[in-house]
């Protein structure tokens, strides 16, 4: 199992949250996925061999948010409120 952290700065609310856990918390290999909404993230834990974390990133994007990973990886601009 891999845990990640994907920032998502778009969430903003209750259905955000529950957009995202309900589409990524219905894919094969996904262990756990949680959406802090404080922190505009999702935390997600997944089994590498099931699934690749490009197919949870394009969940999400398929939900209509921009994903970010956690780490640096990739700089999203801070977006004011
Ligand atoms: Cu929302």
């Amino acid at each position: 199992m891999k845990e990640q952290t994907l920032q998502v700065p778009e969430v903003h609310c209750d259905h955000c949250v529950s957009s995202i856990e309900g589409a990524v918390g219905e894919l094969s290999g996904v262990d756990a996925v949680t959406v802090d909404l404080s922190a505009r993230n999702v935390k997600v834990v997944f089994d590498e061999a099931s699934i690749d974390l490009d197919k949870i990133v394009e969940t999400i994007e398929g939900q209509g948010y921009d994903v970010g990973e956690g780490g640096g990886l990739i700089q999203l601009e801070s977006r004011p409120e």
